[in-house]
């Protein structure tokens, strides 16, 4: 088995220090943080989501795969985002009302931090009215994040709240989470979706015209 293939397991199996030891190991071994993130930690992120469908996983052994990807992540962070450089934009982001899911909010984050941007993190099971307050306290793109299909029309909630505030003018909304697509960005007035952490960087960079 692959380093990758071994990182992909321990996460599946929730342990976090065999998770973190083998990620520290393939960086050293000159493997991208990108081929760790994606071939390792988030495939393996994938198949416990699908053993959870299949009734063979259960959420105790999602979080705890959740927890080991987590402490990975903070290893990986410095390979995946640059230090210095000028923020160009404030982002406030956050995952939806009802919705507790973490990690890809995380990650989309921490990409953007990487290309300069600022971050508002606001964290999980956000409600619309702190989005609103975020953009009265300088954000200029609100990013939202949901994993369960059943939180995402708390994302048309927000747009709702921002209209309603008066905001909607002055402000970017980038939605995403794996339920989320293109058409239902289009669908409650979203002005744009990405599929993965990379893709929403070059959607903010497109949105705001940087
Ligand atoms: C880990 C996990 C959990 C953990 C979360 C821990 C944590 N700290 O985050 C826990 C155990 C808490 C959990 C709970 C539940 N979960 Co859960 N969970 C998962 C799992 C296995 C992985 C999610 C993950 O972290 N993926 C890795 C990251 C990197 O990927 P990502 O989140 O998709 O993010 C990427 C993109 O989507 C995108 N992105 C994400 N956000 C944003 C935002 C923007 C702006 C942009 C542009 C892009 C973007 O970029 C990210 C990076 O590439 C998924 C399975 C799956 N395939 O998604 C199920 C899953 C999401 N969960 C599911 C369910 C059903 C639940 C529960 C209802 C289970 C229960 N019976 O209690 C609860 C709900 C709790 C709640 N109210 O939120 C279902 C959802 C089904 C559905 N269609 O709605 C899934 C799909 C599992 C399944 N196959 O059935 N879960």
């Amino acid at each position: 088995m692959s380093l990758i293939e071994e990182i992909r397991e321990a996460v599946i199996e929730g342990q976090a220090n065999v998770v973190v030891e083998k990620v520290k190991q393939a960086l050293e071994a000159g493997e991208s943080a990108d081929t760790i993130l994606n071939q390792g930690l988030i495939s393996g992120m994938k198949r416990i989501g699908e053993l959870f469908e299949e009734g063979i996983a259960f959420v105790p052994e999602m979080l705890i795969a959740a927890r080991a990807m987590d402490k990975a992540l903070v290893v990986l962070k410095p390979y995946l985002t640059a230090e210095g450089v000028q923020p160009i934009a404030k982002v406030a982001i956050g995952t939806v009302k009802g919705d507790l899911h973490d990690i890809g909010k995380k990650l989309v984050s921490m990409m953007l931090e990487g290309f300069g941007f600022e971050i508002m993190d606001l964290g999980i099971d956000v409600p619309p009215e702190k989005f609103v307050d975020a953009i009265r306290n300088g954000a200029q793109v609100i990013a939202l994040s949901a994993l369960l299909t059943t939180t995402m029309p708390a994302m048309k909630s927000v747009i709702d709240a921002i209209q309603q505030a008066g905001l909607r003018d002055q402000i970017r909304i980038v939605i995403g989470g794996a339920p989320v697509t293109q058409e239902y960005a289009d669908k409650i007035g979203a002005d744009g979706y990405a599929a993965d952490a990379t893709s929403a960087v070059r959607k903010v960079r497109e949105l705001i015209g940087a």
